[in-house]
This record gives structure tokens, C-alpha cells and sequence, in this order.
């Protein structure tokens, strides 16, 4: 399984060979050592279970207010006003993360089954009329690109820019290489249309994006922060379960006899789309900052030092999980780090697994077979782990 390289020092995480394939190269870090330094970005890496927990959870040493990619915002500041969530440390942190936790909190969510579960009935009824689809397009980008917008409140309008919105925030925190570029070169005219539909006045009353505006009237946050924790859901929550969902319909199709155990039993969808998360990574990286010096072994990170951390290559440490490339969808996988750990663990957990539990559910119910015509096409980006095209036949139940 491993792949021979002349030095682990010479890889580029974000090259198209790595991407194309990037498992072998995480097992020839994992197998390196606890850290391993990258030369071309003069950077650390971190690819085993435990480092990337430790670099996860010490908050105090990593931090990511000098940005959560390859770019040290201390000497290069970001093309868009960070984060004040992903990109911030308590204090702010703290006071950010609670307002968009009570805004995403299980009661909040609760409202949204019965909605999601329309939606995923009308489009199995689609889905089988047509037997043969893009499972990329039609399903894993159809389904969040209508109940994700919905549950935020978004008005109609404008929600077209949020697919090149995420391209570009997910392609931003690499280094400027051609997918950063092409990503960017769309920036100027999403910036604004995303800023538009984070106000007060366009999103309904209703919806995820009202509970954070809410949390202004109670005065835990300006106007301002409630619009930009808004952009925040924008950013984060649906380019990551489209692909989450992109994989999982992956995994279903190349491994029938899982698929078959979520049909005889549907009340695993849930944990089955979790296995998914863990096997492929849809976030397979994060950068953190050593605010202050720190060993890994003998080898000591510096102080202003970048570490890239493999959430990918953690979820398949043959040091943690039995198995590890498996796809086993009776797994135990509470402990996989696709989501992030410590308190930068994702916010939208529970709204992802709401979509994906939702949708495979009714998959499950309807859907004898997921059989892939071709090979699908990833989609490279800096950041997620995607499909462009999967070429699917679905056999109805
Ligand atoms: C987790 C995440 C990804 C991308 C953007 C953001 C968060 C944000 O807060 O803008």
C-alpha cells in the first residue's frame, strides 16, 4: 500500500498526483514519524491519529487566529475579513461558537425532518423515473443545494453563487497554486452576493439564519458579527455535504454488501453515512499556527511555525482503527476526526448528519441498487476530497 518516496520532504499535498490519490502518500507520512516537515512550503505535517488530536485539541499551542491555511495572516492578511469562528481563539472564539451552537442546537434542528424528508421523497421519485444519473449533480449537489439554502432562510435569489463561494473558500486555504487562481478569479463577483444575502432583511424569520440574528437582539453580538457567523454557515455548510454525500454515494456503490446491510436495517443510514465521512474525508486538511514552541519526539515546532493536519490520514492510522480502508458501515466511528476536534470541532454536525441520515434513509427504503457506470471524477481542491461526475444506475427497490 505505501508508495516509495525519494523523500517525504518532496511531497505537495495539493498537486493533482497527490490529490488523485492522496491515501499511499498519507501511510508514507504516518509511517515517517509522529511529524514530518514538508520543504517545498516550508511547512510541518502531521498525518498520525494522535498528533493530529493533539494538534486538534491544544487550542493554547495551535492556534487559528493567524488562519486555519497555509497563510500566516500575521504577515499576509487574507483576501476576505477572517472567520470569527473557524479563524478565531477565545475569548472570541468562545463567544461565537456559543451563539452558533444554540442557533444549530438539536431543538433547532428538530423542526427541519419533516421538510428534509419531503424533499428526499421528491427527489427518489426523480432519481428512479430516470434510472440513469450524475449521482454528482443530481443528488449530491441537488439535495443540500435546496435544504441546506431552505433551513438557513435564504431567499431564491442568489443562492446560485454559493457553489463558487465554497470553491473559493475551500480552495483559499492552500497555497496559491492553479486551483487557488481559478477559484479566486471568481471572487469578485461572489464576495458581494454572498455579503447581500447575510442581512437581516432577506432571510426569512424563520429560518438558522434568524436564531444568529437573534442572538444580536440579545446582545451577544453587533450586527455585524451576526452577519458574518451567517457568512460563516455560507461558507462551511455546503460544499462539505455535498461532497460528504458525493462519497457516501461512492462507497454505497462500490461496496453492495454495505449498501445491502442499510437496506435491510435503515435506521444505520445515519452511521453508515458517518463511515463514509471517515473513510473518504470530505475535509481531508487544516492548517494551525504554533503560537509557542512545541516537541513532537525530538523534533521541536517554532513558534510562528505552520502545521498542516491530515484529518484524512487520522480517520485511516492503522495505529487507531482495525481495518482502516475498509468500509464497514457497522463500524464504531465516534472517534473519527473528519468533523475536527476540540472545541473547532464543526458547529453544523448535527445539520450534516441530519442530511445525510434523511436522504440514505430514504435511499434505503426505495433503492435496491447504486451501481456506478464509469469511474466517477474527482473534483481536486485544496482542502475537500470531491466528486465532479458520478455515473450512476438506480435500481428501484
Ligand atoms: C469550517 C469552516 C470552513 C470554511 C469557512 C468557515 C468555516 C467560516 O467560518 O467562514
Amino acid at each position: 500500500m505505501g508508495v516509495a518516496h525519494d523523500s517525504i520532504a518532496d511531497i505537495d499535498p495539493f498537486s493533482d498526483e497527490f490529490l488523485r490519490d492522496p491515501f499511499p502518500h498519507h501511510a508514507a507520512m504516518r509511517d515517517a514519524g509522529p511529524i514530518v516537515r514538508l520543504e517545498r512550503y516550508g511547512i510541518w505535517a502531521v498525518a498520525r491519529y494522535d498528533e493530529v488530536f493533539r494538534t486538534y485539541t491544544d487550542w493554547e499551542t495551535f492556534i487559528s487566529s493567524a488562519g486555519v491555511g497555509i497563510t500566516d495572516f500575521r504577515t499576509s492578511p487574507p483576501p476576505r475579513p477572517p472567520s470569527i469562528i473557524l479563524e478565531a481563539d477565545p475569548p472570541l472564539h468562545t463567544r461565537t461558537h456559543k451563539i452558533l451552537a444554540r442557533a444549530l442546537s438539536p431543538a433547532a434542528l428538530r423542526s427541519f425532518r419533516e421538510p428534509f424528508a419531503r424533499e428526499a421523497e421528491a427527489l427518489v421519485d426523480r432519481l428512479l423515473e430516470r434510472g440513469v444519473v450524475d449521482g454528482s449533480r443530481d443528488i449530491a449537489q441537488a439535495y443540500p443545494l435546496k435544504v441546506f439554502p431552505d433551513a438557513i432562510g435564504l431567499p431564491p435569489h442568489g443562492r446560485e453563487v454559493l457553489p463558487a463561494y465554497g470553491d473559493m473558500v475551500f480552495n483559499f486555504f492552500g497555497p496559491h497554486n492553479e486551483l487557488f487562481t481559478e477559484a479566486m478569479a471568481a471572487a469578485p463577483a461572489v464576495s458581494p452576493a454572498i455579503m447581500a444575502i447575510c442581512e437581516r432583511a432577506v432571510v426569512s424569520p424563520d429560518g438558522l439564519a434568524a436564531n444568529v440574528f437573534a442572538a444580536h437582539d440579545a446582545g451577544e453580538c453587533t450586527y455585524a458579527e451576526a452577519g458574518m457567523l451567517v457568512r460563516s454557515l455560507l461558507s462551511a455548510g455546503l460544499d462539505t455535504t455535498v461532497d460528504s454525500i458525493a462519497c457516501a454515494l461512492v462507497c454505497f456503490a462500490r461496496n453492495p454488501d454495505q449498501w445491502d446491510l442499510v437496506r435491510a436495517n435503515p435506521s444505520i443510514a445515519r452511521a453508515a453515512f458517518d463511515e463514509s465521512i471517515r473513510l473518504e474525508s470530505p475535509v481531508q486538511t487544516f492548517f494551525r499556527t504554533a503560537a509557542r514552541s512545541a516537541m513532537f519526539g525530538d523534533i521541536e515546532v517554532r513558534n510562528g511555525e505552520k502545521v498542516l493536519m491530515f484529518l484524512a490520514s487520522a480517520n485511516r492510522d492503522p495505529r487507531k482503527w482495525d481495518r482502516p480502508d475498509e468500509f464497514d458501515v457497522t463500524r464504531k466511528t465516534g472517534a473519527h476526526i473528519g468533523f475536527g476536534a476540540g472545541i473547532h470541532r464543526c458547529v453544523g454536525e448535527m445539520l450534516s448528519k441530519l442530511e445525510g441520515e434523511i436522504l440514505f434513509t430514504a435511499f434505503a427504503r426505495r433503492i435496491a441498487r447504486i451501481e456506478l457506470l464509469d469511474e466517477p471524477t474527482l473534483r481536486f481542491n485544496n482542502t475537500l476530497r470531491g466528486y465532479s461526475r458520478i455515473p450512476l444506475r438506480l435500481h428501484a427497490a
